[in-house]
C-alpha cells in the first residue's frame, strides 16, 4: 500500500491555503494509503522564540487534524518531538546534503529577508535536512503538499538519492502529490503572493476558524482585476483566478465552470465566501468539542506517537547499519 506523510508546522493560525493544498488531501485520501500526519513542532523552534507558545499551537492544530476528519484508527496522527528518531535522523540528513544546495532554497532566502537585523536561528537554514529526515523515516512514497513545498521535496528526493548511492539501497525516493485546485491559495489582499500564517497584515488570510461574518466581509474585500470580465487566467487575472479557485476547491467544481456562471465580480465574492463557510462549519463545530476534552486529545497523540515511532526506529536503525556506525 502507499504509504503518505505530511506535517504542518505550529507557527500561528491555520489559514484556507494550508486547508485546501495540504490537510483536505490528508483526509480526502486517508482510506487510500497507509498515512502519516502530524504537527512539526521542532520546525517551529526555526521562528518561535517565547516559552510555551509551541505546545500551545500544537494542541490547537492537533484538534484541527482530528476535525477535519483525520481518523486514528485508519491515520497516525502525531507531533514531531514526541518521536525522537527525527533528531536522530535529521542530524545523518545535515551530513549528507551540502551547503550549497541549502543556500538554494528560496524558503530561506525569503524567510530570512524578512528577518533581516533580527536572529536569524541556524535551523531556518538546515530546515530542508530535517524535513528530509521527516519524510525519510517513515518509507513515504507521496507526500501530499502544497506547491510552495515543491523545492523541500526535490532536495528530499536529492538527498535520498544521494545515501542511497553512498551506503546502499536505504530510503524510499518519495514524490510531491498536489491537489488539482488549491494547491497553491493567494492572499486575497495581494493575490501575487501566496496566503501564508507570516504574512504582514491578516486581512487577506481566510483562518480556519474565522466566524461566518469575518470570512464573507474578507471575501467581500477580496481584491480583484481592472477589467470587470470573469474569466479564469492566472497570469492575467490574479485576484479573480484565486477566487474561483477557492470556490473550485470548495466544491469539487472546476474553476472554468464556476467562471462560466457569472458576469460580475460582486457575486462571484459572495458565493465564494458561502462555499467556504459552509465547507469549514461542521469542523469549527467538531474542533470547539475536541477542545473541551484535552485528555482525550493528549490519549490520541500518545498512542500516534507510539506507531510513529515503531516504523521511525526500524528505518534508523536501517540507516545507522548501512552507514556503518558500531553496534552499541
Ligand atoms: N497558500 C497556500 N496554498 C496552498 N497550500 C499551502 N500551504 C501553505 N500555504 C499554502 C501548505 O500547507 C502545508 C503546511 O504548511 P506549513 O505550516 O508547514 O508551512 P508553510 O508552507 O510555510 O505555510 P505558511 O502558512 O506560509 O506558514 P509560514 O508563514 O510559517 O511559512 C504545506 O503542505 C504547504 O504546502
Amino acid at each position: 500500500m502507499t504509504r503518505a506523510l505530511s506535517f504542518i508546522q505550529p507557527t500561528g493560525d491555520v489559514h484556507l491555503g494550508n486547508f485546501l493544498g495540504a490537510l483536505n488531501q490528508w483526509t480526502l485520501g486517508q482510506h487510500d494509503v497507509d498515512g502519516f500526519y502530524g504537527v512539526c513542532d521542532l520546525h517551529a523552534l526555526t521562528v518561535t522564540d517565547t516559552p510555551s507558545v509551541i505546545g500551545q499551537n500544537t494542541v490547537k492544530l492537533a484538534a484541527i487534524l482530528f476535525a477535519i476528519g483525520l481518523d486514528p484508527d485508519v491515520s497516525t496522527v502525531f507531533v514531531q518531538s514526541h518521536v525522537p528518531e527525527h533528531a536522530q535522523l535529521g542530524w545523518v540528513m545535515e551530513c549528507i546534503v551540502s551547503f550549497g544546495e541549502l543556500s538554494r532554497m528560496t524558503q530561506f532566502k525569503d524567510k530570512s529577508a524578512k528577518r533581516e537585523g533580527e536572529f536569524i536561528a541556524a535551523g531556518l537554514f538546515t530546515y530542508p535536512a530535517l524535513m528530509a529526515a521527516d519524510i525519510l523515516l517513515y518509507d513515504a512514497n507521496e507526500v501530499p503538499v502544497g506547491d510552495d513545498q515543491r523545492q523541500h521535496i526535490e532536495i528530499t528526493r536529492d538527498i535520498a538519492i544521494r545515501f542511497n548511492s553512498r551506503f546502499g539501497d536505504t530510503f524510499v525516493v518519495p514524490k510531491a502529490v498536489m491537489p488539482k485546485t488549491g494547491a497553491r491559495v493567494m492572499d486575497l489582499q495581494d493575490p501575487t503572493s501566496k496566503m501564508s500564517k507570516s504574512a504582514a497584515t491578516d486581512n487577506g488570510l481566510i483562518y480556519m476558524l474565522d466566524d461566518p461574518t469575518t470570512i464573507l466581509k474578507k471575501f467581500k474585500r477580496a481584491v480583484t482585476d481592472s477589467d470587470s470580465e470573469v474569466r479564469y487566467d492566472r497570469e492575467n487575472k490574479p485576484g479573480i483566478s484565486n477566487l474561483l479557485e477557492i470556490q473550485a476547491a470548495a466544491t469539487g467544481r472546476s474553476p472554468e465552470d464556476i467562471a462560466a456562471g457569472y458576469t460580475q465580480y460582486g457575486p462571484l465574492k459572495v458565493d465564494t465566501g458561502e462555499a467556504v463557510i459552509e465547507l469549514l462549519r461542521p469542523i469549527q463545530a467538531r474542533y470547539n468539542e475536541l477542545m473541551t476534552d484535552r485528555a482525550q486529545l493528549s490519549a490520541l497523540l500518545r498512542s500516534g506517537a507510539a506507531k510513529a515511532r515503531a516504523t521511525a526506529a526500524a528505518t534508523l536503525e536501517r540507516a545507522y547499519n548501512n552507514i556503518g556506525f558500531l553496534p552499541l
